[in-house]
């Protein structure tokens, strides 16, 4: 019985990112850092498209129509919902989470969850290239192997 797994290595992979444009000083960050992870690992310039969303509570009919498609092979959402500044953060946020795992598991494709879910601006800042790490860097990252990773169980199981 061996092990599978998807590799790091972009080359030939088509990515969607939806970023939410609310909060835009941290979801630029974040767009920043996936989309520079990306080339990084290999994933060409014109492979990649950034689909712009008002949103977070947007994301999921974006990601799944982008999804559906059936010409990507991986969608990254980014999107930045900070509790003190959102009356209603539990439905945007929720919304958000339900609706990007719901794309997932309606198309087969890897939906990736980049929307940081925070109490503070500073939180939010820590996590997009502070103390925390880079979750738009991590997003592309879990992109590229759950693209990869589809590709190799479709191959061997
Ligand atoms: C309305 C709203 C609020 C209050 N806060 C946020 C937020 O913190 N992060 C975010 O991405 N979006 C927020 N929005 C906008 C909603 O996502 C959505 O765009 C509007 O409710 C229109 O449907």
């Amino acid at each position: 019985m061996g092990e599978l797994e998807g590799s790091t290595n972009g080359t030939g992979l088509r990515v969607a990112i939806v970023a939410a444009r609310w909060n835009s000083f941290v979801t630029e960050k974040l767009l920043d850092g996936a989309r520079e992870t990306l080339k990084a690992k290999g994933v060409a310039d014109g492979e990649c498209h950034v689909i712009r969303v008002p949103g977070s509570f947007e994301i999921p009919a974006a990601a799944q129509w982008a999804a559906s498609s059936g010409r990507v092979d991986a969608v990254i959402c980014l999107g930045a919902v900070i509790r003190g500044e959102t009356a209603h953060f539990e439905y945007v946020a929720g919304a958000a989470q339900q609706g990007i795992l719901s794309a997932t598991a309606q198309t087969g494709v890897p939906v990736v969850f980049g929307v940081l879910t925070v109490d503070t601006i500073e939180q939010a800042l820590e996590r997009t290239g502070g103390k925390d790490g880079h979750k738009g860097e991590e997003a592309a990252l879990t992109a590229i192997e759950m693209a990869n990773l589809r590709k190799v169980l479709g191959e061997h199981l």
